[in-house]
């Protein structure tokens, strides 16, 4: 462990992320010489886990230590890095191969480091290359340690969802285009498909969903099929397996049938048929994930059928290939009306799939989103997880960050996701964790684990953003093992993907850790949910969007109260949906958690939470502090630079910057939201005041006229500024009355999709600068674009340690393009430390 210390990764000057964490970063510094000098890898069939163990341990050498070193398929064991499976260990090396199969389960490994000799033995091949993998991490983080021990999976489904479709786009993708799909057709070039699969089986990933759950039936036409088997070609040496959503209605769609009754005999041969044909190309297929009667998609709902009619319909050809169902939870087609104090949406999935647990077939698993509402900043633990004993459950997660800031906000969500695995259900009055019942453990089941819908796209990041690959990195630690600590696991990955040097990894840490909690606080508070916009981009505030609706992810908010009542005794019933006494626990405010208060009840603006405060002012507090911490992401950043490399310096700490300034439109936008709704004034004054803000169309505007903001509370004032047209220039000035001195100056302004607006800005004629708002159509940020003047067009520019003096004339000059007319919110001319 000293050792570790000692040794830091170098420096590169330039990188892209396309490595992410497996670099292979040289390390620099005392390196022991007692190392392995030939690499024997017991399988020499390339697409064999076993051949690319070999390959990757070259590969790794040479990276992290600069020694060329040989791979061969026989060799001694002494001296030498040795991969294979418990069974090529016997074969080449009779009774002096280690002894080990008694401590491995499918997919686990053992491994021995032992000075220069390394052995690595896999239960099958699949666990060899896990071992390769972590042998090499160790490495690449400088650990040279003698080691000696068996690990294990969890669970044995340990998938990625990708929601990838045939066109090549990315449903709620923020990384670039398909690396599977373009024009209806799978690509010609699997390259990045391959180099995904190496990813993902370094993190111990063993299957891939690689189309979208809304599917598309052609998915499975013939030609398709073929297309798909060459993803599964590249898969393959990285041991992981392919999977396929389905759409419902395909027999009817391709197989030209007059239905798709699940019970019906011509659907049945026609699903048992498509089953062959994939098997015929792909014979390690792992299966299907299947989203019915869900958001209008078609399911045995419009036959009368039972969900487990459904899935079984699907699972049962897979039986011979040892293929698996992922049957998803997610199943809402009656659309609730909120004017209905009993509707909940939330009690879709236990109303459902309670009645028909014990009906679905074992190879059948049902796939729990965490929550039971879509992926929000908090929600708890689905109470589906405590309902169904006699079936097979997965949980389903999001790296993507759909509604967590679309990887434009750093939110690293580990600590999100242990709210859920963590809950105790307590069913039958006995621990019941949820990441024991994914597991299979807490009710005895064979199959079970996880799925998380990844979003990585052709972008040389993958996901976007350097710092969110932290999530996909940790979603496959925490797969094999939920027990693991998030914080250790974000430090490993910032070893693997900065570097050593301590302070990058502290700081990295400190940032992460503080951002889901910072995010929390900055969007939606108490159990309310993320308050971003449900109808268009789920990406900027818009409370509103909330209610009023039929998709049930209500507030309930009015002028004296907010949240929804979901007790038993006077609301929806779904606190009773849980065990007895967890149940007890939501029934009562008392008993209820602060952070999910108003998930569970309906109360007034000024009920006293266990905190002390009222819930407004929460509210107001939170959202301040939320801010602040975003902010102070920028600065620590700031601090690393030099230490990690330029390219990567620059682009995480523009997402930073971009996180800041977002961060507060999302506060001023909620606070002066629920400041509207309630008239309560907040008790530290800050709603409503900003002493060194400028309203745009408050200064002196030439060729620009004021724009009233829908939804109002996403414009400073609610009032923005654009040009007279949409070609032409305007000008807005004012005279500055602070007192001479060094600010930085930022600019609130909006860019939208379809239009690339150039601005300059000048104080008394001296130029601070120029800058064109094209963020969004270059997809720099590449969150969902917005083509309005809103919460998710609202961006910020800042100039930092501008010499202003009193008098000064500041200028903007906006040019109009396209459908964006320069548009303009206010300028804040800010002394050190003030964030607003
Ligand atoms: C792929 C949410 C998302 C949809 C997604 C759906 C699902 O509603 O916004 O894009 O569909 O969840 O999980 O099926």
């Amino acid at each position: 462990m000293i050792l570790k210390l000692l040794l830091f990764a170098g420096l590169a000057a330039a990188e892209t992320g396309r490595d992410a964490w497996l670099r292979y970063a040289r390390l620099t510094g005392h390196i022991p010489s007692a190392l392995p000098s030939s690499i024997v890898a017991l399988n020499s069939s390339t697409s064999s886990p076993v051949h690319t163990a070999g390959q990757e341990l070259q590969k790794g050498f040479s990276g992290i230590l600069g020694k060329q070193v040989a791979v061969s398929s026989t060799g001694k064991q002494a001296s030498s890095a040795v991969v294979g499976t418990v069974a090529q260990f016997q074969k080449a090396f009779g009774s002096s191969a280690p002894n080990v199969s008694a401590e491995l389960i499918e997919d686990g490994f053992w491994l021995s480091v032992k000075g220069s000799t390394v052995q690595i033995v896999g239960q099958n091949e699949r666990g060899a290359l896990y071992g390769a993998f972590e042998y090499l991490s160790m490495l690449a983080q400088g650990n040279f340690t003698n080691v000696e021990f068996a690990t294990n999976p969890a669970a044995p489904i340990r998938w990625i969802n990708s929601w990838d479709n045939m066109d090549g786009s990315i449903t709620r993708g923020f990384g670039g285009a398909s690396v599977f799909f373009a024009d209806g057709l799978v690509l010609s070039n699997l390259t990045r498909a391959a180099e995904y699969a190496r990813l993902l089986s370094s993190i111990r990933i063993n299957a891939a969903v690689v189309n979208d759950v809304n599917a598309d039936f052609h998915t499975v036409n013939s030609t398709n099929i073929q297309g798909v088997g060459r993803i599964a070609d590249v898969f393959r040496p990285y041991g992981v397996q392919l999977a396929l959503s389905l759409d419902f209605a395909t027999p009817m769609e391709l197989g030209g049938l007059s239905t798709y009754d699940p019970l019906d005999d011509g659907v049945i041969a026609f699903w048992g048929n498509i089953t062959e044909q994939i098997y015929d190309r792909i014979p390690d297929f792992a299966g299907y994930l299947v989203k019915a009667d869900s958001e209008g998609t078609p399911g045995p709902l419009v036959y009368n059928r039972t969900l487990a009619q459904g899935a079984n319909l699907f699972a049962r050809p897979l039986v011979p290939h040892g293929g698996i169902v992922m049957y998803r939870a997610f199943v809402y087609n009656q659309l609730p009306n909120e004017s209905d104090w009993q509707a909940d949406r939330a009690n879709a999935a236990v109303n459902l799939f309670a009645p028909l647990d014990g009906q679905f077939d074992d190879n059948v698993v049902v796939q729990i989103k965490y929550g039971p509402i879509d992926f929000q900043v908090r929600e708890p633990a689905s109470p589906l997880f405590a309902n169904l004993p006699q079936t097979n459950v997965a949980l389903e997660l999001q790296v993507c960050q759909e509604y967590l800031g679309q990887q434009t906000h750093l939110v690293y969500l580990p600590p999100l996701w242990r709210t859920v695995l963590d809950f105790d259900l307590r069913v039958q009055n006995e621990t019941s964790l949820v990441r024991d019942v994914i597991t299979g453990e807490r009710f005895n089941r064979r199959l079970g684990g996880s799925a998380a819908v990844v979003n990585v796209g052709a972008n040389e990041t993958w996901l976007g953003s350097h710092l969110a690959m932290s999530n996909l990195y940790a979603y496959g630690r925490l797969a094999w093992d939920w027990s693991l600590d998030s914080e250790a696991v974000l430090q490993d990955w910032t070893r693997l993907t900065f570097g050593t040097e301590p302070t990058v990894v502290s700081t990295i840490s400190t940032m992460s850790m503080a951002s889901w909690p910072a995010y929390e606080n900055y969007s939606g508070n108490l159990g309310e949910q993320t308050l971003n916009d449900i109808l268009y981009t789920h990406f900027g505030p818009n409370p509103q969007t909330l209610d009023n609706t039929v998709w049930g992810q209500w507030t309930r908010a009015d002028h004296t109260s907010i949240g929804m009542d979901r007790t038993v005794s006077n609301g929806t019933g779904f606190s009773g949906q849980y065990p007895a006494e967890v149940a007890a626990m939501f029934e009562s405010v008392e008993t209820t958690p602060d952070n999910l208060l108003l998930w569970f009840h309906h109360v007034n603006y000024t009920q006293k939470l266990k905190s002390g405060d009222t819930v407004i002012q929460h509210f107001y507090d939170a959202h301040y502090e939320g801010a602040q911490t975003a902010a102070e992401f920028v600065g620590m950043w700031e601090g690393l630079e030099g230490k990690v490399d330029e390219q990567r310096f620059d682009e995480v700490l523009y997402r930073q910057t971009f996180q800041a300034g977002h961060a507060i439109l999302w506060r001023d936008a909620i606070v002066n939201f629920y400041h509207n709704a309630s008239g309560i004034a907040d008790e530290k004054g800050r709603v409503g005041t900003h002493p060194w803000r400028i309203e745009a169309e408050s200064m002196e505007l030439d060729g620009y006229v004021p724009y009233v903001v829908s939804p109002f509370e996403v414009a400073s004032g609610a009032t923005a500024i654009v040009t007279a047209t949409n070609t032409t220039t305007g000008t807005a000035s004012t005279t500055l009355g602070f007192p001479s001195g060094t600010y930085d100056v930022a600019v609130n302004y909006f860019d939208m999709f379809g239009g690339n607006s150039s601005y300059s800005l000048s104080l008394s004629g001296r130029t601070v600068g120029t800058w064109v708002g094209n963020a969004v159509d270059t997809g720099k940020l590449g969150h969902t674009p917005s083509i309005y003047i809103d919460g998710h067009s609202a961006t910020r520019i800042t100039f930092k340690g501008v010499s202003v003096r009193k008098g000064d004339v500041l200028k903007i000059v906006g040019r109009a393009d396209g459908v964006e007319p320069a548009p303009l919110d206010y300028v804040s001319v800010l002394p050190a430390g003030v964030v607003d």
